[in-house]
């Protein structure tokens, strides 16, 4: 398991990862005119080889044209143009399917707006080679956040450790967004019945890569809080994930007492 600075816990130490294959950097927007260009460009410098699949849901700023016109002058670009907004959940499900569908190896989350530092993104992918899920983490030893208010800061944190508790979760930051998925392990976490969105997306991602018995890292990140643009997180978001955290925790903890040892998220497949 996770030692909390991307070690590997003894228990996994002798165990072999298969080579990680292509990145595909799945970024998913609504209303991110301002952001586009530079986040995709830093991208592109930070890690050359990667691709990048712009997720964004029919944003009236235009932003879909803007990544078009990227896609039109770097092969390593594309988009995916879904309908409308219908949440993060739902365009990183369809991001994830469409970088299996085509070959990808390893597949990453990264928000539009700068706070997930793509020249961080080379770090989560040499611990990669030794996990199957990892996460970019604020609050172990050596992450942090940058230009968010105190309140902010509570709440994120009371999130985490909420979901830690409820959920018996080894993991200090499970509501982030800056992830890298080895294909293998998105394979084996039953994504087909995913339903929720926001931070309870990476909640329930995080949970389901545990209890199936995935090695899940936590590498420290920097978090810098967006310059430009408005954040799309509403109040609906952070009630959602207390409800359906507190019926997870509820559920396992009735399962457990009533002698199931099985958790309700599929197995681990075999490894490579
Ligand atoms: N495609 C898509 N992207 C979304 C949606 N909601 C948020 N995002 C994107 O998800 C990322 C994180 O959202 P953000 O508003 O920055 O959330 P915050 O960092 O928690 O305040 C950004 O890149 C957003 O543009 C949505 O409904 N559809
Ligand atoms: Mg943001």
């Amino acid at each position: 398991m996770n030692d909390g600075d991307g070690t590997l816990g003894a228990q996994d130490r002798g165990r072999r990862f298969g080579p990680l294959g292509t990145a595909l950097v799945i970024i998913p927007t609504y209303n991110e005119a301002e952001n586009i260009k530079s986040i995709v460009g830093r991208v592109r410098n930070a890690v050359p080889d990667a691709h990048v699949l712009v997720a964004d849901d029919n944003s009236p700023d235009g932003t879909g044209k803007l990544a078009d016109e990227l896609a039109a002058e770097d092969d390593h670009v594309q988009v995916l143009h879904r309908k409308g907004k219908e949440g993060l959940g739902a365009a990183y499900l369809a991001g994830f399917r469409w970088g299996m569908d085509n070959g990808y190896g390893v597949l990453i989350e990264m928000d539009a707006d700068g706070s997930h530092q793509p020249e961080e993104l080379p770090r989560l992918l040499t611990a990669l080679k030794g996990a199957d899920l990892v996460l970019g983490s604020r609050w172990v030893p050596g992450g942090r956040v940058v230009n968010w208010p105190k309140s902010r800061e509570f709440i994120s944190r009371g999130g985490s450790l909420y979901s830690r508790l409820a959920l018996d979760l080894p993991l200090r930051d499970i509501t982030g967004g800056y992830r890298a998925f080895r294909r293998e392990t998105l394979e084996g976490l039953g994504l087909d019945d995913v339903a929720s969105q926001g931070y309870c997306f990476q909640v329930d991602l995080a949970r389901r890569a545990v209890k199936a018995g995935f090695h899940v890292v936590e590498v420290p990140i920097t978090f810098v809080e967006r310059e430009l643009g408005d954040s799309k997180m509403s109040r609906d978001i952070l009630v959602e994930a207390l409800w359906r955290v507190t019926s997870w925790g509820a559920r396992e903890r009735v399962g457990k007492l009533m002698g199931r040892s099985k958790p309700s998220s599929q197995s681990r497949p075999s490894q490579p």
